[in-house]
């Protein structure tokens, strides 16, 4: 069974095209990580080549529709439909040669999103939700897992950045929940794909500060059609405003809320 609307046919076609450049760039990498100038700017100019090939092809096929993307900022048009981009999700594991990164599209229509992909090119695993109709992984339905004590679950976060004004907060996030899970907490390094892993059951839950919307939006309606919660740190609905995402199966969500308290 595959997910096969106009719509998912559509960020499928553009991130297949966009993951050719990805993955050809990526081969490149590795030759400048040795290289004295090392591959910043290269990255920069990788990650606004792949927003421009999306935005090409997903204004090709839908010109109407207005876009939020991360380097470009707001196309707005018909601002009911709106493409929510992130070309490269997981840049510094890209820029390091780590082989851990996606493209993140969503499609919201009247504030919601109804449609989300998220691509990783290099293991080639393609996860797409529609609402109303499921989330898939390579065109197999995906569930989020059953565990139901939190103690037995794997859990991810991204930790805060260098310079957050959070820090303290963020650490002891994540202080009180390594001491509530047997296995050490992961850091995978990219958003989209950690909620893509809560979509497919192979993480339990994943909480984060100061994402923004790009980041989470194909997410959120992955995991939502997966059968997971989304939320804020206090079970409410409003993650996008108060930049606190909490995501999980659908057994752990109070017992995660009760450790961010
Ligand atoms: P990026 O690679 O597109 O920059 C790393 O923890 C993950 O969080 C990545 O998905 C990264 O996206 C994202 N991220 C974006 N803004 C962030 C922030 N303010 N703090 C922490 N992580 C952030
Ligand atoms: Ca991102």
């Amino acid at each position: 069974m595959k997910l096969s609307s106009a719509n998912i046919n559509v960020m499928v076609n553009a991130c297949r095209k966009a993951a050719k450049v990805i993955i050809r760039d990526f081969g490149e990498i590795e030759n400048l990580q040795v290289s004295l100038k090392g591959p910043g700017d290269f990255v920069t100019a990788s990650d606004k080549k792949v927003e421009t090939i999306l935005i090409e092809e997903l204004q090709k096929a839908r010109p109407k529709y207005s876009i939020l993307s991360e380097e470009i900022g707001k196309i707005t048009n018909d601002d009911s439909f709106k493409w929510i981009i992130d070309p490269i999700d997981g840049t510094a594991n890209f820029l390091h040669g780590i082989p851990h990164f996606a493209i993140s599209v969503g499609l919201e229509h009247d504030n919601e999103i109804i449609c989300g992909i998220i691509y990783d090119p290099i293991k080639d695993e393609m996860f797409t939700a529609e609402k109303g109709n499921g989330s898939y992984l390579n065109n197999q339905r995906m569930r989020v897992s059953s565990r139901s004590k939190l103690k037995d679950c794997i859990v991810f976060t991204g930790g805060p950045k260098f310079n957050s004004k959070d820090k303290d907060l963020i650490l002891n996030e994540y202080n009180n929940f390594s001491s509530k899970v047997l296995i050490p907490i992961r850091k995978l390094g990219s958003a989209s794909l950690d909620m893509a892993y809560v979509a497919a059951g192979r993480c339990d839950g994943f909480w984060q500060r100061n994402l923004n919307y790009w980041d989470i939006a194909a997410g959120i309606i992955l995991v939502k059609e997966a059968g997971g919660f989304v939320t804020d740190f206090t079970g409410e609905n409003e993650y996008i405003q108060n930049k606190t995402i909490l995501v999980t199966n659908s057994n752990i969500n109070k017992e995660m809320i009760e450790v961010l308290k």
